[in-house]
């Protein structure tokens, strides 16, 4: 449970660090199942499991050279019965309802970005909800877990205070070829706005939360330090389906549009309405 300074640190800043969550134990468990995942040893399998750097990636304002690589698997929930544990963890998924101001907690999906030693690539600047075009409001809370301790020389994520508040700029940001510094305030935006970049380091277990239109992203991985994590995006109660355009959860979407976004492929981890009202 988050106390009530750290909500409001959250919605003052668009993201915020939680506490280590998972033991050692935990962890290996998770990056064994991952490597089983990679090497696509489970009779189940996830949404996707490419590079980032192959095929029209969401995040390839930063063009990857042919040598770099980043292993995105979204729902590996779909895959993997711990990760679906995972991301059923009910601390995260308390907290999560906490920042979000929901009684009612689905997965949207969830999202691995393994950087591995010396050749990881960049995740370009972006907001997460304009690359969600099928989903409305844009109220959604991420809840980013490290599987190895994620700080500057392997690629953390880094994050923009105040920037979720800024509305939607994913064209200034997917214009922006260099991770950082940023190369000019984008026209829309209030005067009085300060776009300064701060790296989020996450330890080995640890939950970074951020919220769907915070701007951030991750350079390259050029250690000798693996970065592996899992992220699982979650929606609140109240996400409706309202598509604008195409995305990779559409085939899995069973429901009409301007409908709460429900089923099977989006289940409730945590809610605290009577059981009845659930079905
Ligand atoms: O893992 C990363 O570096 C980026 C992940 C990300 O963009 C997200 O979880 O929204």
């Amino acid at each position: 449970m988050l106390t009530e300074a750290q909500v409001k640190q959250f919605d003052q800043d668009g993201f915020l660090k939680g506490d280590v969550v998972l033991s050692n134990e935990e962890v290996e468990v998770l990056r064994s199942e991952l490597q089983d995942v990679m090497d696509g040893k489970k009779v189940n399998k996830p949404v996707l499991n490419h590079n980032m750097a192959d095929a029209g990636s969401l995040y390839d304002n930063m063009k990857m050279t042919v040598s770099e690589r980043v292993v995105q698997i979204v729902n590996i929930w779909m895959a993997s019965d711990v990760f679906f544990k995972h991301a059923s963890n009910p601390r995260i998924c308390e907290e999560i309802a906490q920042l979000s101001r929901t009684d009612t907690v689905r997965i949207w999906h969830d999202q691995v970005q393994y950087k591995p030693p010396v050749s990881g690539g960049p995740t370009g600047w972006h907001q997460d909800h304009p690359l969600w075009p099928i989903i409305q409001p844009a109220d959604l809370v991420s809840a980013w877990v490290a599987l190895d301790d994620a700080v500057i020389e392997n690629g953390c994520m880094w994050m923009v205070p105040g920037s979720h508040k800024w509305g939607n700029h994913q064209k200034y940001l997917a214009s922006d070829k260099n991770f950082m510094p940023f190369h000019k305030q984008p026209d829309l935006l209030q005067k009085d706005a300060v776009v300064k970049a701060v790296p989020f380091e996450i330890k080995k277990g640890q939950v970074g939360y951020h919220h769907c239109m915070t701007w951030h992203g991750s350079p390259h991985n050029r250690s000798e330090l693996h970065r592996r994590a899992i992220a699982v995006h979650y929606m609140p109660g109240h996400t409706k389906y309202e598509p604008s355009s195409n995305h990779v959860m559409l085939d899995y979407v069973n429901v009409k549009a301007g409908e709460i976004l429900q089923g099977e492929h989006f289940p409730v981890v945590y809610t605290t309405k009577p059981a009845i009202e659930m079905i």
